[in-house]
């Protein structure tokens, strides 16, 4: 299909577009360029009517980002094609808390894309944020704070499984900066105190969650939905009992860039009880892959 007849529609203020006139099995490079442009600047896009696309078409269509990722807690769609991992809400494929994607590893996905195998008549939507927007609305000292702190994410899954990012990350495409802790892998800012860095992130995940720098998405059969996995947060809402299944990719990219730390790591403190609770708290956190 030709790239003039793409139409690609805003579905928010704050992040989104309805990317249609497209067949996803047949892209030429012109289309791809402008479909990835679309992605940088809309943050999540929706490509609707994707009847026709097999697991093997939509591994096709997102290695044209990048090298795809075979996820290391995922169920696969099968030994010939891994790089499709099935989240099947029967299953444990539910993610009802705020996150980004596999945040806890060097090199988290840049992109993530599923698509709908099938779901309920209603509900099972799912959630986006714009966390460049949730890092420009942060007060100049507070944002001038987090620039000097690092954050540690780390799996529910495998707690060794953990990797520390800058909490304030230049994206690698835009350059633009955005807030990057999230509510499900964040465990800790790395130079503040345990009762500090849980507060503060309290803060930061209440900020960016709001309403206002969100949209949210209601999934019709063959819908295939993408997002920035840098510069969006999502959260796939839990009020559906029926079946569920999405078959999903995701793009490898470079290491989260920003500021290094700018303070030592606290000195170790008394042993107390308070502390304890704090450190203890995220093992409370679900298992969920992410
Ligand atoms: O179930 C959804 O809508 C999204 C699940 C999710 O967190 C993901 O695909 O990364
Ligand atoms: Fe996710």
């Amino acid at each position: 299909m030709s790239c003039s007849n793409l139409k690609i529609e805003r579905i928010s203020h704050s992040l989104g577009a309805r990317v249609s006139n497209v067949d996803l099995n047949h892209i030429d490079d012109a289309t791809f360029e402008l479909i990835r442009e679309a992605l940088y600047e809309h943050l999540m896009l929706v490509f609707p009517d994707q009847h026709d696309l097999e697991p093997e078409g939509h591994a096709r269509f997102m290695a044209r980002f990048g090298e795809l990722v075979v996820h290391a807690h995922a169920d696969q769609y099968s030994d010939a094609l891994p790089q499709v991992c099935v989240l099947n809400s029967e299953t444990g494929g539910r993610a009802d808390v705020w996150h980004s994607d596999v945040t806890y590893i060097e090199k988290p996905p840049i992109i993530t894309c599923p698509r709908l195998v099938y779901g309920p008549e209603v509900g099972g939507e799912t959630m986006f944020a714009n966390m460049y927007l949730a890092y420009e609305q942060l007060s100049q000292p507070l944002r001038e704070l987090l620039d000097g702190l690092s954050a540690l994410h780390s799996s529910t899954i495998d707690p060794d499984m953990c990797w520390e990012h800058p909490s304030i990350i230049d994206h690698h495409h835009t350059g633009k900066r955005a807030l990057y802790v999230n509510r499900l892998f964040t465990t800790s800012l790395r130079q503040l105190r345990p009762e500090e860095s849980r507060v503060l992130l309290d803060y930061l995940y209440q900020h960016s969650e709001q309403p206002e720098f969100g949209t949210r998405h209601r999934w019709s059969k063959g819908d295939v939905v993408m997002w920035d996995n840098r510069a969006a947060l999502h959260y796939a809402v839990g009020d559906y009992d029926e079946p569920r299944m999405l078959h999903r990719c995701m793009v490898h990219g470079p290491a989260p860039r920003g500021n290094p730390p700018r303070w030592q790591r606290p000195a170790k403190m008394r042993a107390s009880s308070k502390a304890g609770l704090i450190a203890r708290s995220g093992e409370s956190r679900e298992a969920i892959s992410g």
